[in-house]
């Protein structure tokens, strides 16, 4: 990936394999930094595989911890800059390249919100040694891969996505950035089996109760909201209210071409039957069934 800051030229990604992952430089370039970050106990940690709400709950906590104390925050500071892509050296019109690890140090706040898409084994130690609260959000994979698709449509740092035949094929073998889809959701369900402070939320979930899940995310993180916090979180959440917000939509990064396909783009459960066809759909449940093997982690594809 290249940036010339001037012209603001980007060019796509290139996958390839990196300690056994699909990956792309843009996030893998920063890596002994990423490793050697000094997590502190209070940080919190927002975990997903690519497009299963990360933005959506980083909004919810940034909320929940700053929404009455600084409610400037909320109009004047993308969501980016509030909550940190940790891996992240995505090139920016500002100030060159923006290092993930370097706007996560430079927060202010307590506790520091952090973002990462890493499967498990990628995050770094100190979050484990701090004993850091984690959040985990999955998405089910077939709402994920459409939505993924199009965000590599838009993201022009992202690799070519192609049609949607092959996209679909490289979905299921894991020929994402990130990696696999199966990989990233199981392996963070099973650290949960020995990490106790992971928080795992399911974006079929909050669609279905937005409410009961915020009072569920608000027991983990041991908060309590007043009936008015709680009624405005949930208001400034909703899906339209989100894709009208300016901090929150991510318009405000030239590296996303919103005339192919916006940022908070449907925000529904159950998508993927306008893109999957009949035949894909059975090739699809044959090879999940086969990676999916953990009866415990159920994921819905429709509601
Ligand atoms: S990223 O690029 O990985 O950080 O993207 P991420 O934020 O994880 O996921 C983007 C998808 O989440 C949807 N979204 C929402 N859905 C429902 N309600 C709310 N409030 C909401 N906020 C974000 C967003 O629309 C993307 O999904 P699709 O299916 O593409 O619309």
């Amino acid at each position: 990936m290249s940036f010339d800051p001037k012209k603001m030229e980007f060019s796509r990604g290139e996958l390839f394999d990196f300690h056994g992952v699909a990956m792309v430089e843009q996030f893998t370039k920063n890596w002994e930094k990423v490793q050697n970050f000094q997590a502190r106990p209070d940080d919190i940690l927002i975990a997903t595989y690519p497009k299963a709400g990360t933005t959506w709950v980083s909004l919810i906590l940034d909320l929940l911890y700053f929404g009455q104390t600084s409610p400037e925050r909320q109009t004047s500071i993308p969501i980016h800059k509030r909550v940190p892509f940790l891996e992240s050296t995505l090139p920016s019109n500002d100030a060159g390249l923006h290092l993930g690890t370097d706007v996560a140090e430079n927060l202010t706040t307590s506790p520091r919100l952090i973002k990462t898409h890493y499967p498990v084994q990628f995050v770094p130690k100190s979050f484990w040694e701090q004993n850091c609260k984690i959040v985990y959000m999955a998405r089910n994979a077939k709402d994920s891969m459409v939505s993924f698709f199009h965000f590599d449509r838009m993201m022009m740092t992202q690799p070519d996505p192609g049609d949607w035949n092959s996209y679909f094929h490289r979905f299921m073998e894991g020929q994402m950035v990130f990696g696999s889809w199966y990989d990233h959701v199981n392996n963070w369900w099973k650290k949960k089996q020995t990490y106790s402070n992971i928080h795992y939320m399911f974006y079929e979930d909050m669609i279905e109760d937005t409410g009961r899940e915020i009072d569920k995310l608000c027991s983990f993180l041991c908060l309590s909201l007043s009936a008015e916090e709680r009624k405005q979180i949930l208001y400034g959440v909703q899906f339209d209210n989100m894709k009208r917000n300016k901090m929150a939509n991510y318009s405000t990064l030239p590296i996303m071409d919103f005339k192919i396909s916006p940022f908070m783009r449907k925000g529904k459960v159950g998508d993927w039957r306008n893109h999957f066809t009949v035949a894909q759909n059975e090739e699809f449940d044959e090879d999940y069934k086969k990676k999916m093997k953990d009866p415990t982690l159920e994921l819905r594809t429709e509601i």
